[in-house]
């Protein structure tokens, strides 16, 4: 690793995104000997690879920042959306007030890491052909470190310029008088088309399953109006840390069913301008348990759609009367102008349900016998999300086992954090913890200072190995399926279900009972002595 390191370390963390900069931050007031590894030129994890046009995130001010106030204090967006390049001056902002960069290996990758029995330590492998000895390994990988690129035929004859939204040209690409086509429908299509669509010569959007796209109701924002705002925010991020989903939503208290007609309606119209989030889960109690329930909102939602665009065949390509799955158990993105595209001239929409991508050719892309011709292809083909950051590391545990071979059939940890066969590991954000389903900086600092705490306290009990036991990493991974089976997640292929990727074993990745309970569990673990770990005393 360059720059100013120790070859051994206290703690390795993987990842510079809010969980391994807040890894960072903690450890290193508490006294450990700590640097963060990440492949990416700055700070910032998928924002930055994530740099293509309108690339922005879900989640709107203050949740996405961390609740420092240290930081808020002095920082302020311009929008209540942020997008990408705001998002990088946000963590170059962070850098600077925690000082961060002294202690990060950038443009250096992990690939590898190997626990060694004899001094209880990993050997961490990294691509500048370095090996870094640490006590104590954290992954902070995210969710979105694998991109997905599917296997279409004759991919790599197309001639013209095709890059995937993850690895997009961090100089850049000008849409302008060009033929554009995106495939893929999900957060990332629905941001690259809403520029593209602007000044391409013609953008076509292959869809293959409607995105349920949600009002952003983006905002600019002011330095006035977020000094009344900051008056809120130790109560907003006190709400935030108490909430399921890592938000600052009200709490929810009426079934769908059980109110008026006039009264569902009235809540759908108000959380719809509320914007964000807040239609996907903050209008009801049964939106996401009960398919009648369920159905209300998508209800609702087609027939916003409906009014916005304008030729009938395309509004019903787009949202459908029979919903693709239930509302909200695939992620929703948020859109400005999405469907208005529509309206465009310039703009199409190819369903891949009815007329399926043949192959792809030198000029474009077959479908229907016809070729379609492009000068840029946007692959919006989504990630190998949740274990494939993980995996794509060859990390090699105590029985030879790789964790790829490990999580084989299935991802499997205890409390999310730690999996058994490779000890002194711990995972910020990784499978079976809630992560996909709360907001990212909520979870970094929630599930992160459990992590630092635990880590504190082998430190202070001698523990020079730590690990989970197969019985604790069985009963969890069975735990985590069952609340799986009793929501309406399983009722869709998303990547929430690892149904995205062929071949992937099908599994609910993430902890669906929401944070608090989640947390409830790990504390739970802690105050008795780490269950379901196995801890063995310098001796
Ligand atoms: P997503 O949400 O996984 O979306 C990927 C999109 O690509 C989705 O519309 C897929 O269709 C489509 N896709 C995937 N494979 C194919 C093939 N073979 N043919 C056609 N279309 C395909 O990824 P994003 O990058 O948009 O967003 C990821 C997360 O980042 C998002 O959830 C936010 O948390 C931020 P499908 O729906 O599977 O039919």
């Amino acid at each position: 690793m360059a720059g100013n390191q120790s070859t051994e370390l206290d703690v390795l963390i993987v990842g510079a995104g809010f969980a391994g900069v807040y890894q960072l931050h903690q450890l290193r007031k508490r006294g450990f000997n700590v640097r963060i590894v990440d492949a990416a030129a700055t700070l910032g994890g998928i924002w930055y690879w994530n740099c293509y046009p309108g690339a922005r995130v879900d989640t709107h001010v203050p949740m996405y920042e961390f609740s420092d106030e240290e930081l808020w204090r002095d920082w302020n967006w311009t929008e209540r959306f942020p997008d990408w390049a705001e998002l990088r001056e946000y963590f170059s902002y962070v850098d600077k007030k925690w000082d961060l960069s002294k202690d990060i290996s950038f443009d250096t990758r992990v690939t590898g890491a190997e626990f060694d029995e004899a001094s209880n330590q990993w050997l961490v492998k990294t691509d500048d052909g370095a090996t870094t000895r640490a006590k104590s390994v954290v992954y902070c990988t995210g969710f979105a470190a694998k991109s997905y690129t599917p296997d279409f035929e004759g991919l790599e004859d197309f001639q013209g310029v095709c890059h995937h939204t993850a690895h997009w040209p961090q100089e850049g690409l000008d849409f302008t008088g060009k033929k554009v086509g995106i495939i893929g429908t999900g957060a990332s299509g629905v941001q690259v088309a809403q520029v593209a669509g602007a000044t391409a010569d013609q953008l076509t959007v292959f869809q293959r399953t409607p995105i349920l796209a949600l009002a952003m109701q983006q905002e600019k924002l002011d330095v006035a109006t977020q000094g009344e705002m900051k008056k809120e925010y130790p109560a907003r991020y006190k709400r935030r840390n108490e909430s399921s989903g890592g938000f600052d939503f009200p709490e929810l208290t009426k079934s769908a069913l059980e109110v008026s007609d006039e009264e569902r309606n009235a809540t759908f119209e108000d959380a719809w301008s509320r914007g964000g989030f807040s239609f996907w889960s903050n209008t009801f109690t049964d939106i996401l348990l009960d398919m009648d329930a369920n159905q209300t909102a998508y209800d609702f939602w087609r027939s916003k759609v409906h009014g916005r665009v304008t030729d009938p065949a395309t509004a019903e390509t787009l949202a459908p009367k029979v919903a693709p799955h239930p509302f909200g158990v695939k992620r929703p993105s948020l859109e400005q102008n999405y469907f208005e595209l529509f309206n465009q001239g310039n703009v199409a929409v190819v369903d891949l349900k009815a007329t399926p991508l043949e192959k792809i050719t030198a000029n474009g892309v077959h479908i229907d016998g016809e070729e379609l011709e492009f000068d840029i292809l946007v692959m919006a083909t989504g990630f190998d999300a949740v274990t494939g950051g993980l995996i794509q590391i060859d990390i090699k545990g105590t029985r030879g086992e790789t964790l790829k071979q490990h999580w084989e059939k299935g991802a499997k940890t205890h409390l999310g954090v730690s999996v058994n066969g490779f000890p002194n590991m711990l995972l910020v954000y990784g499978p079976q913890s809630p992560s996909g389903f709360c907001n990212g900086p909520s979870c970094a600092e929630i599930q992160g200072d459990w992590i630092v705490r635990a880590l504190e306290d082998m430190r202070e009990q001698e523990i020079v190995r730590y690990e989970a036991t197969a019985e604790a990493e069985n009963t969890w991974t069975e735990h985590v399926n069952m609340i799986g089976e009793m929501t309406m997640f399983p009722k869709a292929d998303s990547w929430y279900m690892g149904a995205n990727i062929p071949g992937k074993p099908r599994q609910i990745l993430n902890y669906p009972g929401g944070v608090q309970l989640y947390m409830e569990q790990c504390n739970e673990a802690a105050k008795e002595g780490y269950k379901g770990f196995v801890l063995d005393k310098f001796k």
